[in-house]
């Protein structure tokens, strides 16, 4: 058994497990997948073990588990990568910390109407919410790359967990084909073009789980 092991869902729909699979993915870490399908009358049953929330993702760190994305993200930095996940310089931490948790806890329009779906293959007119949400989106895109991304092509520059964190937005604004202003659509086609992020969506696709409960509101 590896020393991490990630518990997560299935790769076309569940976005929060794309964030710390995609950390550990950036880092070169080996680890494990624990892959349990969601929204199947097994599913309590096969995540009981590892996740108290009953949800994913999961980590387990040797005796160890974490739960929730953003905890994951951080606790991976500081315990597995020696405190490499964040940039370093203060005030881009600062900033790359509060957008991580913006994009986590908020955005509940974007999350509800426009679920990931690696294989959809329609786009969609956002509602005036959406559309709002994408806006404040496109806005902190715009300020990071101005402000802080001048060493590399990611929000802070190099790679961070900030990038993790909005890679399933990312998928979801490629595939529904979300309006965006010139800077936002590049760092979104750096997300995308992330060959991990490739290689999570295109797994997705070829996943032929059925979904038994409406997934729209769980994202
Ligand atoms: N805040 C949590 C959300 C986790 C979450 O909602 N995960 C979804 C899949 S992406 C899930 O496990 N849903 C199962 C359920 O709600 O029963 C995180 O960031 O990890």
């Amino acid at each position: 058994m590896k020393d991490v092991r990630l518990v997560i869902g299935e790769k076309n729909y569940s976005s929060w497990s794309l964030c710390p699979w995609l950390l550990l993915k950036m880092f070169n870490i080996d680890f494990e997948e624990i892959s349990v399908a969601l929204y199947q009358k097994s599913t309590a049953e096969r995540l009981g073990p590892y996740s108290p929330s009953l949800k994913v993702p999961v980590l387990l760190h040797k005796d160890i588990t974490v739960w929730d994305s953003l905890a994951i993200c951080e606790y991976i930095s500081v315990e597995i990568l020696g405190d490499v996940g964040w940039p370093v310089n203060k005030r881009k931490r600062a900033s790359a910390r509060s957008v991580s948790s913006e994009i986590h806890a908020d955005f509940p329009d974007l999350k509800r109407e426009w679920p990931m779906n690696c294989k959809s293959q329609f786009k969609l007119t956002p509602s005036d919410k959406v559309m709002n949400e994408i806006a404040r989106i496109d806005a902190i895109w715009n300020c990071c790359r101005h402000k802080f991304g001048e060493n590399g092509d990611y929000l802070f520059g190099r790679f961070s967990i900030a990038d993790c964190m909005f890679a399933p937005i990312a998928i979801c604004f490629k595939a529904y084909g979300a309006p965006l202003s010139v800077e936002a659509q590049h760092y979104c086609d750096t997300l995308t073009n992330n060959p991990f992020v490739q290689s999570w969506a295109s797994q997705g696709r070829t996943e032929q789980e059925p979904l038994s409960i409406a997934y729209a509101s769980n994202m």
